[in-house]
Parts: C-alpha cells; structure tokens; sequence
C-alpha cells in the first residue's frame, strides 16, 4: 500500500496533523493507499503557495509559448506512463480498464487542445467615439480553486488545469476524497514538465472543511466546481462571500428519446450504454428512456436481451462491461431508489440486486425500472447508479415536454431517421448537450455544460477558456489637450 503525499508549493507534503486516508479499490475492497487528510489550514498554505506563484511567479508573465510547451509536455507525461494511469484510474475507481483507458487518451488530448489555444488568446480592439484607441486585454482570472468528483478522477482534473494554465492562472485542485490516486500521480507529470513551482498545487481533504475553505478563502479569485447539484448549491454560497467568479457543472436526469422511425439495433445499444457506462455515474448518462409507444415492448424486450451481456466484475479483470459503484455508501443510495421505484408502482424488469460472488467490492446489477410515470422520484431524482426509467410517450410534442419536465438541463439523446424531427427535437430540448443517434460521445473541441440546475458556465472547446479569462478596457487619449472641465 503506497503511501501518497499532496503537491503543495513545489513539495510533496503531509497535513500538518499528520492525518491521513485509507484509499479503498471499491471493486474488492482493498486499501491500495493512504493520502494526507488536508485541514483548513492546510488548504490555506495551498492557497499561498497558488496566490505568491500568481502575483510574483513567472507563470503569468511568461511567453505564451512557453506555457504551451510545458502544457504538451504535460500530454507526453500523461501518454508515457498511459498503462499506469490507467489502471491507477481503475483501482481506485472501479470502472473497466477499457473505460480508464479512453479517459487517459482524452485527458492528454485536453492538455493538448488547451496548450494549442494558449498562444491564440487573443483581445480587440473596437472603433469608439472618442478621440482615443480602445482596446481589450484578456488576462489570467488568477488564483483558482477547483473541486471535482469521483466518476472521472483524471479527466476531471485534466478538464479544470488544462484551460486554467493555458491562460495563465495558478490552481489549487482537490480531487474528490474517494479517488484522489490518478490526480497525485498527475502532479508527478506536471512537475517533470517543469511547470513552476506552486502553479498546480494538488491538495487532499474532505468536501467539508478542506473543499469549503478552497470555495470561500478571499484569496481565491475563481471557484471551478464539478459534483453533485446540492453540493454546487453550497459552493456558491461559500464563493458568494468574496464574489468569486464561479463556474459550476453539476448533475442531470437526462432523456434519451427514442421515436419509432429510429434504427432499432443501435438505439437500443445507444440506451443502454447512455444509461450504463461507468455504472451510470455520469452526469450526462441517459437515466430517462423516452420511448414511442408503438415499440415500447418490443424495444424493452431487446434490451432486456443484451443485458447479460454486461459482465460485471473487478474492472482489470479481462471482459468486464460493468464494474462496481464508488462506495459501499453510496451503493446504499442507489438501492434506497430501487426500493423507492418499487414503492412508487414502476415494474422491475431487471437488476435491483447486488450480483452473486462479487460481495467484496459495490456491486449491483444493472437495472431497469418500465412504466415509470413523470411523476414518480425515479424519473425525477438524480440516482447516479445503473438505474434506467423508461417512460414511453405517442406524440413527439409529448415527448419533448417530458423531456423538459425536470430542473435540470444537462444533456440528451434523440434516435430518429427523421432529420426534420431530430433537428426540431434538438431546437425545443432545454439542455446543454445533445446527440443525434449517438450518446456519450464529447469532444476537448466542444463546450460541454449545462440549463438551468445543471450548472453555470461551460468547460472544454474555446468557451471552457472563457470563465479563465478576465477582460480589461484600456482607453488611450490621443488628443493632447486639456480636458477643460472645470
Ligand atoms: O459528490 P459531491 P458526492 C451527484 C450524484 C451523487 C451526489 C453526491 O448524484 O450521488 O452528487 O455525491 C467536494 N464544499 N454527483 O457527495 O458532494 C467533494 O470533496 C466544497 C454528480 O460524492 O458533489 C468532492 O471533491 N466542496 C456529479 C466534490 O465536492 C465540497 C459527480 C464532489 O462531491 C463540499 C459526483 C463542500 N461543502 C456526484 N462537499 C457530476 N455532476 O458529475 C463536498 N465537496
């Protein structure tokens, strides 16, 4: 069991306390590592380390071809050692190696997209009505904090720095205290790339405490957060004492409307993977299945077909589709929603039980709730587990309102031949994110984020830069003579 240091200011570092956590492999139940347990005093030298390297370092100052050297250095770190990453990412979060891999490949290719853009940020310059030259500066937002969850540990970090250090900022990044392992190792890269000392600083702790002080501290300028709605509720309120500037994505109940006139085969593989693909702890995943009535049941019975074809299993073990949920406590959540669709009078097709011979690690098996009605909490609640409502519907008006019928607006999926219907389902959906035949796929090229309770803001592509950027006016006179006001 290899025991972790954070990255604070250049250094590996423990909590002043000496506290540590036991990190656990949630697919067997192994301690695979320990990892300082930060304080708010801890974070607080954190916060130093990131405000001294913005207000003094060389970071903010240098070429922007430098810092984009250092950022493809970053992607060649992370591509060299790609195995390891990958399945660092599986042990300590449970998905299938296959999906650890993709994640690896993508972090890198965001490193690599953001060190591009680093030497094209660019301002304007704009005719006005006074005899002056007025221009526009785009600078460095300066100190960021940014909190990110367990589902996607590497990427996630590699979401927030890649865009942050492109423009010049210095950061201070605490993974979630579940999986911290792949973002620490990552430290190890951004170190060997030569980014300067107290630039990154990666810091370990719990969401209370080491989490609020990174969103309230007044010498954080900007909080990027990624987790759970109710969590981004209390993220603002902290950040609101010193009116940080805040960029939020946070959950989904997403639909995945599926009309008649789809092709069958591949929207019922596109639900099934929009729905379970990292065990459904995806923000995006497709957890509301809107489909026409007219091939309702025969639509739930080809999926029913496919899924014992979702091996589920240790996620470095050869051949396995599905591996275990984060933590035996969040299991628990999982299954309070089973029970409850149960209560609530929607039929189980499928799953609803922790699978036979896994009990060491958070298993359960995928699962299916049909004749869920737009009411019950199922079709409502963000569940974040490999729990599937279906809802079917006869009009496509109906199924757009359906699809809109939720407080949240992160993503969704439509399956039509029909390009007039796709498009006009496309226009009258209330989401950030939408696919066309297709679901999951995202690009580092395209703003990924989400209406209404499913954030503030967008990452990735040239917007995800944005909220990195601050915009100055400079008005130079030219006219020499006295004003004469007074
Ligand atoms: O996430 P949290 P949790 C949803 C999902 C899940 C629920 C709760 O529905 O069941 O959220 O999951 C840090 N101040 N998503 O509790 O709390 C925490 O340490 C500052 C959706 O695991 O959102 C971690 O680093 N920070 C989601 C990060 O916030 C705080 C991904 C995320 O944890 C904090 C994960 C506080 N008071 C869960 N409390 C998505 N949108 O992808 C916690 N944190």
């Amino acid at each position: 069991m290899k025991s972790y240091q954070a990255w604070v200011g250049g250094e590996w570092v423990s909590a002043a306390s000496g506290n540590i956590r036991e990190i656990c492999d949630p697919g067997n139940g192994e301690k695979i590592g320990t990892v300082p347990e930060f304080s708010r005093e801890d974070v607080v030298h954190a916060i130093d380390a990131a405000r001294n390297a913005f207000d003094r370092g060389p970071w903010r100052a240098m070429p922007a071809i430098e810092r984009e050297k250092l950022l493809f250095a970053v992607a060649q770190g992370i591509r060299a050692q790609a195995r390891e990453f990958a399945e660092l990412e599986t042990r300590n979060c449970g998905k299938p190696l296959a999906e650890s891999e993709f994640d690896v490949a993508d972090a890198a290719n965001c490193f690599e997209f953001y060190a591009g853009l680093a030497t094209k940020l660019h301002g304007e310059t704009m005719s006005v009505p006074a005899n002056s030259l007025s221009f526009v500066l785009r600078e460095p937002v300066g100190v960021c904090s940014q909190i990110i969850p367990w589902n996607f540990p590497l990427l996630m970090a590699a979401w927030k720095l890649a865009p942050a250090l492109a423009a010049g900022n210095t950061c201070i990044l605490k993974p979630s205290e579940l999986t911290p392992l792949t973002a620490l190792k990552l430290a190890e890269v951004i170190s060997q790339a030569g980014i300067p000392a107290g630039v990154v600083n990666i810091v370990t702790g719990p969401g209370p405490g080491a989490g609020e002080e990174l969103a309230s501290n007044p010498k954080v300028d900007k909080v990027a957060f990624t987790g759970g709605t109710a969590t981004g509720k209390r993220v603002m309120i902290h950040a609101a004492s010193s009116i940080k500037k805040i960029s939020l994505e946070l959950g989904g109940k997403n639909p995945n409307l599926v009309f008649a006139d789809a092709d069958f085969e591949s929207a019922v593989d596109g639900a099934l993977f929009g729905a379970f693909a990292n065990q459904g702890q995806v923000c995006s995943a497709g957890s509301r299945l809107l489909v026409e009535r007219s091939i309702h049941k025969a639509f739930v019975a080809a999926m029913l077909e496919k899924i014992p074809r979702i091996t589920l299993g240790h996620g470095l073990q050869a051949g396995v589709k599905m591996g275990p949920l984060i933590s035996a406590a969040h299991r628990d959540k999982v299954e309070s929603y089973i029970k409850i669709g149960q209560e609530e009078g929607a039929t189980l097709l499928c799953g609803g039980t922790r699978p036979n011979g896994l009990s060491a690690g958070f298993f359960l098996a995928p699962t299916i709730f049909d004749d869920v009605t737009p009411q019950m909490r199922i079709a409502r609640e963000e569940i974040f587990g490999p729990v599937l409502s279906i809802i079917p519907f006869d009009t496509e008006q109906e199924a757009i309102d359906l699809a809109n019928d939720t407080e949240y607006g992160l993503a969704a999926g439509v399956w039509t031949k029909n390009i007039h219907r796709a498009l006009r389902v496309v226009r009258d959906i209330r989401a950030g994110i939408t696919w066309v035949n297709t679901y999951h796929p995202t690009f580092n090229e395209m703003p990924w984020g989400g209406y209404k309770q499913s954030g503030i803001g967008r990452e990735l592509g040239l917007h995800g830069i944005e909220s990195y950027l601050e915009t100055k006016q400079v008005n130079i006179n030219l006219d020499e003579t006295p004003i004469g006001w007074y």
